[in-house]
């Protein structure tokens, strides 16, 4: 009796300084497994399988909003991959604030975060506080947005979309659109956060394809932050100033032509047929939209790509190079297949 007790604790203790040894020895370590395929392929439900793992990897995530249904989508993708993945994610949301954004990295500093990832609200302003992130050793992983910096060392990889191009898909469906109309085609454009790269680049894209026209004009142009309501009045006062010589809308994005419509339907108008409507994103509600007629094509921008960044995380912590940039692939939708499309829309 008195043997066995002496035996039990005797194995107890030898548990004890075994588990000391393999904290000792494993503390701060990730031994991680790359799941990601030849092709660039990552499963969503990849297992963080850490061999020795005393503590998971821990990403400080610094979103930049929750202003529209492809942010809050791309929110859940990251969110989700995360968690697949055995990840920890600290997770802050800047409401378009740049300072906030500021905090949120500042924090992650404090914290001894493993990766940084943020999504840039605007593009400039950001070569100070990644020096920081540099010089505490972290690295930092770009999501969605750019930023414009003279030491393109203080990020690894910007994992997001090609906004010029998604513009210059736009140019092109208006170009085709109106081939048969004669001139002046009067646009209106709103464009997205000010200073921002998709607002940026999707000006940029589309103006560089509409060119090829003369008697397509952008008779006015202004911010709207990607958000349903100011989509809505920003569209309303283009309304009160042009009202029905605005022949087609060019939205940065699908909130903005959510908000847009309801303005055009009270100025007593029709979307889709008085007005011609251009958006990007590819959301549902835009899709359903498209379905009834009021919006007759929507390029898509894809927010999905959470698995892709914590692979990114991963591959990053195990030293490898990454490419300076992933780019997602994308598509255009126009009011012919809609109903087709429509039930399948993710976000
Ligand atoms: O198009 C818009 C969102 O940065 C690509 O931001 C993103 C854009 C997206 O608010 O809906």
């Amino acid at each position: 009796m008195r043997y066995n007790r002496m035996k039990g604790i005797g194995m107890l203790l030898l548990i004890g300084m075994l588990l000391v040894w393999f904290r000792a020895s494993t503390d701060g370590k990730h031994t991680v497994q790359t799941t990601i395929a030849a092709n660039g392929h990552v499963p969503d439900s990849a297992p963080q399988t850490s061999k020795f793992k005393m503590r998971p990897i821990v990403v400080g995530f610094s979103q930049l909003g929750s202003e529209s249904d492809w942010r809050k989508a791309n929110t859940r993708s990251i969110q989700e991959a995360a968690a697949n993945m055995g990840i920890t994610l600290l997770f802050k949301n800047a409401e378009q604030s740049q300072e906030k954004q500021f905090e949120a990295i500042r924090e992650f500093i404090a914290r001894k975060v493993d990766v940084i990832a943020i999504s840039p609200v605007i593009e400039s302003g950001w070569e100070a506080i990644l020096q920081e992130a540099k010089e505490a050793g972290i690295p930092v992983i770009l999501s969605d947005r750019s930023v414009q910096i003279r030491d393109p060392s203080l990020y690894v990889t910007l994992i997001g979309s090609d906004f010029n191009e998604e513009g210059r898909k736009a140019g092109k469906y208006l170009l085709d659109k109106v081939r048969d109309r004669p001139g002046p085609v009067r646009i209106v454009e709103l464009q997205g956060t000010a200073g921002s790269t998709p607002s940026i680049e999707r000006g940029k894209g589309f103006r560089a394809i509409i060119q090829k026209r003369r008697d397509l004009t952008i008779i006015s142009s202004a911010p709207a932050d990607f958000t349903v309501e100011q989509g809505q009045t920003v569209m309303q006062r283009m309304l009160e100033k042009y009202g029905p010589d605005i022949d087609v809308l060019y939205a940065h994005n699908d909130d903005m032509a959510l908000g847009a419509i309801t303005a055009i339907e009270q100025y007593g108008l029709q979307p889709g047929k008085d007005i011609v409507i251009l958006s990007v994103d590819g959301t549902k509600r835009a899709f359903q939209r498209m379905v009834q007629g009021k919006i007759n094509a929507v390029v898509e921008c894809n927010p999905m790509f959470g698995s892709i960044l914590m692979q990114a995380v991963k591959e990053t912590l195990e030293g490898r190079t990454l490419p300076k940039k992933l780019v997602m692939p994308e598509s255009i939708f126009t009011d012919a297949l809609a109903d087709k499309e429509v039930d399948s829309r993710q976000y």
